[in-house]
C-alpha cells in the first residue's frame, strides 16, 4: 500500500500524445525540492512566490530537455492541499515522459488513478460529491452534462446536502429537547409542525433522488433505439441520422442481424443511437440472435422509435408499438412513418411523426423531436448529477423520513424517532463522505485517470 502522507507523486495531467502543451503535476512534501534538482531559471520551486508562474529551462546536467513553466501552489492553497508544482512543457511524449523520469529518479512515485483527487479529499479540499463532480466534468458527454458537474463541483449538491442535515437536526432537536422534558410530558412543538417540516425535507430528498435518471442521461449520454419490422428502413434512417453510411441498407429483409451502436451530438446532448435487426417471425437461428438482442437493447433506450414502413399501410406497425409501449411503461415509444416520398403526404394524420430515410425529409423534425425528450428527461436535473451511490443513499434515507413520519403518525416515542433521524443524518455524511470507508472511496476513484 502507498504512503499516502509521505510520498511525493508525479504524473502527467493531460493527455497523452501530440498537443501544443502538456502538464506534469508532483504533489506532495518533496515537491518544490525535487523541482529544485532539474529546473533552472529566475526562482527556484522553494522560492518562488505562492500562486505564481516562473519561467525557465528542465535539465539534466547542461542537457537541456525543454523550456518550461512552473506553477508553485504552497500547502494548504492547492488542489491536493500540500505543496504542488505544475509543470508546464511543450507536448508530445517524450518531453513530459523526460521530466517524469527525472522525477522518479530523484525519488517521486508515479501517482495511482485519482491519486491528486484522493489527497484532496482527504485534506478536505474536496468533499466526495465534489469528488465525483470532477469525474463527472472530465466523463461529461455532453455540455449540460459539463456545466452541471462544474455547479456540483462548485459546491451546488453539497449545500443542498447540508440543508437537509439542518432541518433533520432541528426536527432531532425539538424531539430530544422534549425527551428532556418527557416527566412532564410537554409537547413543546405541535406535532403538525413537525410533519410539515419533514414532509418538506422528504420532498426534496425524493427529487433529488428521482434526478438520477436524467442525471445519467447528461453524464453518459441518451440511447435510442431504432425498431421495426424487417425492411422499415431501420439502417437508412439510421445513417441519415449519423449523416453517413455506417450501416449496410439492402431491400433485402433481414440485412442487420446484429445491432450497431453509434453516437452524434444533437444540440450539445450526446446521442448514442442503435439500428436494430429487424422483428418478424424466422426460423433462421442468427436472426433470432439478432432478435432477442434487439430485445434487450431496446430495455436499455431511454427512447424508442418505431419505424413504419407507409408502403406496408400506416397501421402495419401499430401492434408493434402497442407491445412495446406495454413492456416498457416509462420510455417514450414513438411511432414514425417512413417512405413517405412513395406515398401521398395527405394521407398522413396530424401529429404523425414521418420521415423519408432515403430523401431526408422530415429527417430535422426528427432531431428536434429527440431533443424534445432529452428535455423533458433531463429536466429535473438542477445543480447536480445524482449518480447511483447518491441516489441509493438518498432514498433510504427517504425511508427513514417516512418511517419518523408513520411513527409520529402511530404515536411512536420520541427516542425511537429520534434513532431513525439519526441514521437518516448518519447517511447523509455518508454521501458527502465525511463518514467513508476504503471500498467506496476505492469504488469512487475507480472512475479516474492518471493525472487527475
Ligand atoms: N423509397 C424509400 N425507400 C427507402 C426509404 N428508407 C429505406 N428505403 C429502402 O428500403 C429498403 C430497406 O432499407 P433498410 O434501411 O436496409 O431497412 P432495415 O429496416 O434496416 O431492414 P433490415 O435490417 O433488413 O431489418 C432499402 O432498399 C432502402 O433503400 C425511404 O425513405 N424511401
Ligand atoms: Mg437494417
Amino acid at each position: 500500500m502507498h504512503d499516502v502522507k509521505t510520498d511525493t507523486i508525479c504524473a502527467l495531467a493531460t493527455p497523452p500524445g501530440v498537443a501544443g502543451l502538456a502538464v506534469v503535476r508532483v504533489s506532495g512534501p518533496r515537491a518544490f525540492e525535487l523541482c529544485d534538482l532539474n529546473f533552472h531559471g529566475s526562482a527556484s520551486a522553494s522560492s518562488a512566490a505562492d500562486h505564481s508562474i516562473t519561467f525557465g529551462w528542465w535539465g539534466v546536467g547542461d542537457e537541456r530537455i525543454d523550456s518550461v513553466t512552473l506553477m508553485v501552489y504552497r500547502s494548504p492553497r492547492s488542489y491536493t492541499g500540500e505543496d504542488v508544482v505544475e509543470i508546464g512543457c511543450h507536448g508530445g511524449v517524450f518531453i513530459s515522459d523526460k521530466i517524469i523520469d527525472c522525477l522518479l529518479n530523484s525519488g517521486a512515485r508515479l501517482a495511482d488513478p485519482g491519486e491528486f483527487t484522493r489527497r484532496a479529499f482527504l485534506n478536505r479540499k474536496l468533499d466526495l460529491v465534489q469528488v465525483e463532480a470532477v469525474a463527472d466534468i472530465i466523463h461529461a458527454a455532453s455540455e449540460r452534462g459539463a456545466q452541471t458537474a462544474a455547479r456540483q463541483l462548485a459546491g451546488g449538491f453539497t449545500k443542498r446536502l447540508e440543508s437537509f442535515r439542518t432541518g433533520l437536526l432541528e426536527v432531532l432537536g425539538l424531539l430530544e429537547l422534549e425527551l428532556d422534558f418527557s416527566e412532564e410530558d410537554v409537547e413543546f412543538v405541535p406535532r403538525h409542525q413537525l410533519r410539515e417540516q419533514l414532509h418538506a425535507i422528504l420532498h426534496e430528498v425524493l427529487l433529488t433522488a428521482g434526478s438520477a435518471h436524467g442525471a445519467s442521461v447528461l453524464r453518459s449520454g441518451f440511447h435510442v433505439a431504432v425498431v421495426g419490422y424487417p425492411n422499415a428502413g431501420k439502417s437508412s434512417l439510421f445513417n441519415a441520422l449519423l449523416l453517413r453510411n455506417r450501416a449496410i441498407v439492402s431491400d433485402r429483409p433481414g440485412t442487420t442481424r446484429d445491432y450497431l451502436a453509434e453516437s452524434l451530438l444533437i444540440d450539445g446532448y450526446a446521442v448514442h443511437l442503435i439500428d436494430t435487426a429487424g422483428i418478424r417471425d424466422t426460423d433462421d437461428t442468427i436472426e433470432l440472435e439478432g432478435i432477442a438482442i434487439t430485445e434487450s437493447v431496446v430495455k436499455q433506450a431511454d427512447m424508442v422509435l418505431v419505424l413504419n414502413d407507409v408502403t406496408e399501410g400506416l397501421h402495419h406497425s401499430d401492434a408493434l408499438k402497442e407491445d412495446l409501449e406495454i413492456r416498457l411503461s416509462s420510455t417514450p415509444v414513438l411511432l414514425v412513418q417512413n417512405k413517405i416520398d412513395c406515398i401521398d403526404t395527405g394521407s398522413l394524420s396530424n401529429g404523425d411523426l414521418w420521415c423519408s430515410a432515403r430523401t431526408g425529409e422530415g429527417i430535422e423534425a426528427l432531431r428536434q423531436r429527440i431533443v424534445t425528450s432529452i428535455r423533458a428527461q433531463t429536466s429535473g436535473v438542477q445543480d447536480v448529477l445524482v449518480n447511483d451511490r447518491q441516489a441509493k443513499l438518498l432514498r433510504v434515507i427517504a425511508d427513514n423520513i417516512s418511517s419518523v413520519l408513520h411513527g409520529l403518525e402511530s404515536k411512536a416515542s420520541n427516542d425511537e424517532l429520534a434513532v431513525d433521524l439519526r441514521l437518516s443524518i448518519r447517511i447523509l455524511g455518508e454521501i458527502t463522505g465525511e463518514t467513508w470507508n476504503p471500498d467506496v472511496l476505492d469504488t469512487v476513484f475507480s472512475r479516474f485517470c492518471i493525472g487527475k
